[in-house]
């Protein structure tokens, strides 16, 4: 039997079967534009990668910085009120791929032909490749008490995560479907000043351990609310490109990572 048959719950998630599971999740994430499988993983699995994450934390690198909902610093040469311009905050730790190990049931799942071609069918694209760098292609993502994403677009057109601990309170996941069409070059921007003023939350999205998420982040708006109990929030993106050889910039690497290899 193949791998992947043994991580994931296949009878509740066949994603082997492009006839009818994939076109369904298709229409699913058109409509939403976010796709959310409950229990993707199975209990075994989840087990095993919780007991991984608290292993590996103490490896984590903290970063914490203020960033424009376009994931930039404030530049003096907008007006520092444009919604574009405002800066929120996000904090968390990360530990990158290469300390992943290479057997860890998060390589399987990530570099899986069924899962990938599952990926494509549903997400409408021709290739799928790996980051080219040693650190960004899979993270997992430490969220301790008061840490936090900001409001923001993501710079890759979709996103991955799959929860591996959730925290009791706060480090709730908010998503608005709207906000940004980069092939249109549009951009809402008061819809984003009424996120960033606290008037729009958008929807909350209920999010427990197993669950995979793929979202359109590059044009929606999204956080991670602060994490409020001691319990920390841990998450894994599993990040693709559409293209070959792709790396992720030296700036964002030295953010997230600290280090560049
Ligand atoms: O932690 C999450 O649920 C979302 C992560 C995210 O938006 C990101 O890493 O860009
Ligand atoms: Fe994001």
């Amino acid at each position: 039997m193949n791998k992947i048959y043994k991580i994931i719950n296949i009878k509740k998630h066949p994603i082997n079967d492009l006839k009818n599971f994939a076109p369904k999740c298709k229409k699913e994430i058109q409509k939403k534009s976010i796709l959310v499988l409950r229990n993707f993983i199975n209990s075994t699995t989840l087990k095993n990668l919780q007991k991984e994450s608290k292993i590996l934390q103490q490896k984590a690198f903290y970063c914490s910085q203020k960033h424009t909902v376009l994931l930039n610093k404030k530049s003096n040469k907008m007006n520092e009120f444009d919604p574009c311009n405002i800066e929120v905050v996000s904090d968390k730790g990360c530990v990158p791929h290469d300390l992943i190990p290479k057997n860890s049931f998060l390589c399987q799942l990530y570099n899986s032909e069924e899962f990938k071609l599952f990926l494509k069918k549903i997400l409408d694209i021709d290739n799928i490749y790996p980051y080219a760098d040693t650190l960004s292609s899979i993270n997992y993502n430490y969220y301790e008490q008061n840490q936090q994403l900001g409001w923001h677009f993501d710079n890759a057109s979709f996103a991955i995560t799959l929860m591996i601990q959730s925290s009791d309170s706060g480090g709730n996941f908010q998503y608005i479907n709207k906000g940004r069409n980069v092939d249109k070059k549009f951009i809402d921007k008061d819809l984003i000043m009424s996120a960033l003023s606290n008037k729009y939350q958008g929807k909350e999205i209920l999010v427990d351990p197993g669950t995979l998420i793929l979202f359109y982040g590059r044009n929606y708006l999204h956080r991670v609310t602060p994490v409020e109990s001691k319990k920390s929030r841990i998450l894994v993106t599993l990040n693709y490109n559409t293209e070959k050889e792709i790396k992720l910039s030296e700036n964002a690497r030295m953010t997230f990572f600290g280090r560049l290899v």
